[in-house]
């Protein structure tokens, strides 16, 4: 497939299309105002930055600018201490990869304390000018609140990539590295202009072929990604495989307290260390869902982290180790064990045991990324531990990309959580960013949701939530509605229509989608395997409705204190008491913590069972309505995107029809209970 240059494919450039101004007053005054550049020092990214400030200036202002800044109307880009003019309060304002830009009587300063910093303040200043800010609103001084903000592949070496939606990996095929490397450069542009500083090339779960990725097989390959990311500033690590040394036949045991397997990692960093001396670490899945660990030697994850850890602190790396761990072979008979227990009950008698170089990175929930669920207990109940959130870009349960679902609404609550750990305001963005607990390391790392598609991620509509993604990575503190309206803008057209259909579009779908597909918190109503549609007793952990234990009385998990499994209480105290009430208990989390019988008066004054029906019909609307206001934007938008999206809504409708009569026709037939609307239930 012959791949088009950034500005030729609306598609392909996502935010960065870089169209040039049309507005005739604005274009003259950004031209006299930027037309030349002057770079203070020398780098690899610098020279990234100055490239694409070069490029962008150009596209957005029809124009190239020249070598020079000596007069008015030049571009100043360095380290804040070397640009004199900078007043001395703001360059100190200025943190490690933050930056400043600002326009001032004909010169404007693109700086920062690191070239990651001036690289990060290019793109935005690029932003600046498509967005056609006013000259005098040029002022800017970010800090990125979280120091890792990283993207996670689940890609194999096959071209495959586990949950994927978009296509096949962009950097492997056949069990091999892709040649062609120009999508990963164009790859690791997209990311770096919203500032990811870190990235995961290959699956959690670490087969055959990947387990091979930290040997000389592989590692040259290896080191020529890093060396592209570089570039942009973004550092590569790796998924390991934890039984490493016995599969790769090279020792009997992977056991972490032997001196043999302790050596053979350490000899295994160093030589990972001499093809890429910047590597970032491993991400670690143990112990779960059929992945080696540490358990297999009756060894904690602490005792498996640590040894990792010791084998990597000389070079400066991390362990990032995660805490999705849970028993997938549950009896169904069990009523008291509950996955959202385990990685709560298995990390927090470890708390202070990690070094401190290995960070935990936990999943926002304590299921698995559901539509809803709670924000996982380990947030605020680990003080002594680097910990990271771990979110999902890639729609496994959210609708697969065929479907629009724009999580950052979701994403924003989960950040703004409060788990009262110290008090209100302990929220989780807080948390993660060190600012509740001192942690050497924190951040915010989220499962890509990109492929080889020509337009990154399947849905033309989801390449908002990468953007979202890497938006609150720097800042959680920006509003959905800002950053949306920014995408919007960026992506498509600054045409008041358009900016306001889309966006209203994108952020009622996740709301639209948790309504015709699973009630109230409950979650997992899927079918097995791939996940996609709906299938009530489908999920294949959750045999005979383990997970949502309905009955012909009612629905819902009971994880209260006092007759259930007791997860509600393993929040702090404010949270503990308003989960494991049910009168408390928020409306949208109702069946997560409580087993609710289908007679049950919500707030609303409806029962439960006529909420579940009425949501359900409710949310079809909701996307028919989704397609007749994309309909009225086809004069607006390129052909391109228009028909494809409206293509992906045909299917949405077609989806969501069968998600609402396979749920209310299960739950028609479990309560005997008909419509109160006398609507047809199949
Ligand atoms: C990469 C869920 C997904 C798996 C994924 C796993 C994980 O169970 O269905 O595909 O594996 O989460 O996060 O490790």
């Amino acid at each position: 497939m012959k791949l088009p240059n950034f500005g030729e494919n609306p598609s392909y450039d996502c935010w960065l299309s870089y169209r040039t101004i049309k507005n005739a007053e604005v274009l003259k005054e950004y031209t006299e105002a930027f037309s030349g550049i002057s770079v203070l020092e020398e780098s690899l990214v610098f020279k990234t930055a100055l490239n694409e400030l070069k490029f962008g200036l150009e596209k957005i202002l029809g124009k190239a600018p020249a070598d020079t800044a000596d007069s008015d109307g030049g571009i100043v880009l360095g380290f804040c201490e070397n640009i004199k003019s900078l007043p001395e309060e703001l360059a100190s304002g200025v943190e490690k990869e933050g930056y400043i830009v600002r326009y001032r009587d004909g010169k404007t300063i693109i700086a920062g304390k690191t070239d990651r910093g001036v690289l990060y303040g290019v793109f935005a200043f690029l932003r600046l000018l498509q967005l056609e800010t006013p000259l005098e609103k040029i002022n800017l001084v970010n800090n990125p609140a979280n120091m890792l903000r990283m993207i996670n592949h689940w890609d194999n070496m096959d071209g495959t990539i586990e949950r994927g939606y978009a296509g096949n990996s962009i950097f492997y095929a056949n069990n091999g590295f892709i040649d062609d490397k120009t999508r990963v450069r164009d790859y690791a542009r997209l990311l770096a202009s919203i500032g990811i500083n870190g990235i995961v090339i290959n699956n959690v779960n670490v087969h055959y072929h990947e387990t091979r990725l930290i040997t000389k097989l592989y590692l040259p390959e290896v080191a020529k990604l890093a060396d592209i990311f570089r570039e942009y500033g973004i550092t590569v690590f790796l998924s390991v495989n934890f039984a490493s040394p016995v599969e790769l036949g090279e020792l009997p045991t992977a056991d972490p307290l032997d001196v043999r397997v302790q050596n053979w990692w350490r000899e295994k960093a160093e030589e990972i260390y001499s093809y890429i001396p910047d590597f970032g670490g491993f991400l670690v899945k143990a112990d779960s869902e059929y992945r080696p660990g540490p358990f297999t030697y009756g060894r904690d994850h602490a005792e498996g982290a640590n040894m990792l850890a010791k084998a990597l602190e000389p070079f400066g790396g991390v362990v990032i180790w995660r805490c999705f761990v849970y028993n997938c072979k549950q009896d169904w008979r069990d009523r008291k064990t509950d996955r959202a227990n385990a990685a709560y009950d298995t990390f927090m008698p470890l708390d202070g045991k990690f070094m401190d170089n290995v960070i935990l990175q936990i999943k926002n929930g304590p299921m698995d990324f559901q539509v809803r669920e709670p924000v996982s207990p380990l947030f605020g109940g680990l003080t002594k531990t680097n910990q990271m959130l771990e979110l999902q870009i890639t729609q496994e349960y959210t609708g697969q990309q065929k479907h629009i679902c724009y999580l950052v609404p979701q994403w924003k609550e989960i950040l703004d959580f409060d788990t009262f750990a110290e008090g209100r305001g302990s929220t989780v963005r807080e948390i993660i960013a060190g600012k509740i607990y001192p942690q050497k390391y924190g951040g915010i790392a989220a499962v890509s949701n990109i492929g080889s598609d020509l337009n990154w991620t399947g849905h033309v509509l989801a390449q908002a939530n990468l953007y979202g993604y890497g938006c609150l990575a720097f800042n959680p503190d920006r509003s959905a509605e800002e950053i949306t309206e920014e995408w919007v803008r960026l992506t498509f057209s600054s045409h008041p229509y358009v900016v306001k259909t889309i966006s209203s579009i994108l952020l009622k779908s996740w709301r639209t989608y948790e309504n015709y597909t699973s009630p109230l918190g409950i979650g997992w109503m899927v079918n097995p395997g791939h996940h996609y549609g709906p299938n009530v007793d489908g999920y294949e952990y959750s045999p005979w409705g383990t997970y949502h234990r309905a009955d012909c009385f009612g629905i819902g998990v009971d994880r209260s204190v006092e007759t259930g499994t007791g997860f509600a209480g393993r929040y702090h105290k404010e949270n503990a008491e308003m989960y494991n009430n049910i009168e408390t208990c928020p409306e949208e989390l109702l069946l997560f913590f409580h087993y609710v019988p289908y007679t049950y008066r919500l707030k609303s004054g409806k029962t439960l069972i006529q909420h579940i029906y009425d949501t359900h019909f409710e949310g079809v609307e909701q996307v028919r309505k989704f397609r007749e206001q994309w309909l009225t934007l086809k004069e607006l938008i390129d052909k391109e995107r228009f028909e494809h999206v409206l293509g992906r809504l045909e299917i949405q409708i077609r989806d969501a029809i069968e998600w609402r009569d396979v749920i209310n026709s299960y739950f028609y037939r479990k309560s005997g209970i008909p419509d109160e609307k006398g609507r047809t239930i199949y």
